[in-house]
C-alpha cells in the first residue's frame, strides 16, 4: 500500500542527482544518513545567493551586506520556528552537529567540577562522545554510560539507577545513526531534569524524519546538521535555552563576536553573535533555510509514514535472505536497515553493490560501541529517504543477491 498523499515519482524530479547513472546504473542512493541529496530549490538558493548578493554579513552599510543579513536572518528564524524554539537568538548557527557539539562540552570546562557525572548513551555516534572526554580530561568529571539492550534499545532502568544528584548533564541522540533507534527523549529529558541534570539531544539523524519542539521537549541544547535534511554541508545549528547559552563562554574568539576589545579587555557580543565568530558559512544558512522550507512544504508526518513503508518492505525481504542479521530492531525506528551477512565483510558486499550503482555505506558508522556490543567490525547501511522507493529496494535485494552468490 503506497501512502496516497506522496507522489514520489514527482518528488524525485525534484533532485537532479537521482537521474545520474553510477557503474552504467542508475543511481540507487541509500547512503541518505550520511547526507541526503539536495533538491533543485535548494540549490537554486544557492546560486542566487553567489550570483546575485554574496557579500558579507552583519557589517557593510551597502545594500549587498544588507540584504545577505536579512537572508541569513529570516534564514535563523526559519529553523527558529522549525524547532519551536521561543527566541530567534537561541538559534546559533554553526559549522554542524560536530561543531556545535564542542562548544557546549568546551564551554562546560569552566562549569564542572572533579567528581561531577556526565551520562552518555551507548549508541552515539563519535562526535556525542569524544568531546565530552576531553572536557573529562580537563575537568575530573567521569563519563558513566547509560547501557543497550541487543535489540538496540536503551535501558532504561539502568539509566534511571545511574542518575543522581552528580549528574550534571545527559547526552543521547535522539535517533541512533547505525540502528535507526528512536530514544524515548521526553523521558530522558523529565528524568534527568529531576536530578537537576542539563540535557544535549543530538539530532542529525532524527532532524530529517522527526519535526522536534524544543519547548514542548524543554530539552536544554539540540543539535543538528543541515546536510541530512536536504541542505549543504558545513552549517547546522545549536539551540539552546537562553539563559544556559549566556552562561557558557564563547567557543572561539575572533570577529563580530565582541561587543568591544581593547588590549586590557574585551567584553563579548551578546546571543546568537557571541558564539559566531568570523564569517559563517553564508549561503549555507541561507539554504538551510530553504531546505527546511522544502521538507515542510512536503510535510514531516508525509515523510514520516511513506519511509516507514520503505522500511517495513525492505525489512520484511532482507529477513527473507538466509544468513542475514539486522542490527536494531527497535519498536520505534526510523528508515535504517543495518545488517550483515554470515561469514561475509560488509566492505565487500558494500563494493559489490557499487558496481550496480546502489550507495551504502559499510563500516562502523562512527558509533565502535555499537559495533564492540555486538561484536562485529561493521555493517552493511542503507538509509533510505522520502525519494527513494521500493523499485530500488528491490534492486538492491536483487544485486544483494548476486553479490552473495559471487561471495559464498
Ligand atoms: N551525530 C549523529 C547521530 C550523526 O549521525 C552524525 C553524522 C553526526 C552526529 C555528525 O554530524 P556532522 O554533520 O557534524 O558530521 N553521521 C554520519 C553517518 O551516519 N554517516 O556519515 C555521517
Amino acid at each position: 500500500m503506497t501512502y496516497k498523499a506522496f507522489d514520489v515519482a514527482k518528488i524525485r524530479e525534484d533532485f537532479p542527482i537521482l537521474k545520474r547513472e553510477v557503474n552504467n546504473k542508475p543511481l540507487v542512493y541509500f547512503d541518505n544518513a550520511a547526507t541526503s541529496q539536495t533538491p533543485q530549490a535548494v540549490i537554486d538558493v544557492i546560486a542566487d545567493y553567489y550570483g546575485n548578493y554574496n557579500a558579507n554579513i552583519h557589517r557593510g552599510v551597502h545594500t549587498l551586506s544588507q540584504e545577505a543579513t536579512d537572508a541569513y536572518e529570516v534564514a535563523r528564524q526559519k529553523i527558529q520556528h522549525h524547532f519551536n524554539a521561543q527566541k530567534a537568538h537561541e538559534i546559533i548557527l554553526t559549522s554542524g552537529t560536530t561543531h556545535s557539539i564542542n562548544i557546549v562540552a568546551s564551554g562546560y570546562a569552566t562549569l564542572l567540577k572533579a567528581g561531577d557525572e556526565l551520562l552518555v548513551s551507548a549508541m552515539e555516534h563519535h562526535s556525542n562522545i569524544v568531546p565530552w572526554q576531553m572536557l573529562c580530561e580537563k575537568t575530573g568529571a567521569q563519563l558513566k554510560v547509560i547501557p543497550m539492550t541487543e535489540q538496540g534499545t536503551l535501558d532504561k532502568q539502568a539509566y534511571a539507577n545511574l542518575l543522581s544528584e552528580k549528574t550534571q548533564l545527559v547526552f543521547v541522540n535522539h535517533v541512533s545513526n547505525a540502528l535507526g533507534t528512536v530514544n524515548p527523549i521526553e523521558e530522558i529529558i523529565e528524568k534527568a531534569h529531576a536530578v537537576g541534570a542539563k540535557v544535549l539531544i543530538d539530532g542529525a539523524q532524527a532532524a530529517p524524519h522527526i519535526k522536534a519542539d524544543v519547548q514542548a521537549l524543554d530539552v536544554d541544547y539540540y543539535v543538528t546538521s543541515a546536510h541530512k535534511l536536504c541542505g549543504p554541508t558545513g552549517v547546522g545549528m545549536l539551540y539552546g535555552k537562553e539563559d544556559l547559552l549566556n552562561a557558557l563562554p564563547p567557543y572561539q574568539g575572533g570577529g563580530e563576536m565582541i561587543a568591544e576589545v581593547t588590549f586590557e579587555k574585551t567584553t563579548y557580543a551578546d546571543l546568537p553573535h557571541k558564539f559566531e565568530a568570523g564569517t559563517p558559512n553564508i549561503a549555507g544558512g541561507i539554504a538551510f533555510g530553504a531546505a527546511l522550507d522544502y521538507m515542510n512544504a512536503i510535510g514531516f508526518d508525509a515523510i514520516a509514514a511513506y519511509e516507514q513503508e520503505l522500511l517495513d518492505y525492505a525489512t520484511t525481504a532482507l529477513k527473507k535472505i538466509v544468513g542475514v542479521q539486522i542490527y536494531g530492531e527497535a519498536p520505534q525506528k526510523t528508515a535504517v536497515l543495518s545488517f550483515n551477512v554470515q561469514g561475509i565483510h560488509p566492505y565487500d558486499v558494500g563494493s559489490i553493490l557499487d558496481k550496480f550503482g546502489i550507495a551504502v555505506r559499510t563500516g562502523h558508522h562512527c558509533a565502535q560501541p555499537i559495533m564492540d556490543y555486538y561484536q562485529i567490525p561493521g555493517t552493511i547501511r542503507a538509509s533510505f529517504s522520502f525519494y527513494n522507493t521500493t523499485e530500488e529496494i528491490d534492486r538492491m535485494l536483487a544485486a544483494l543477491e548476486r553479490a552473495l552468490q559471487m561471495l559464498q
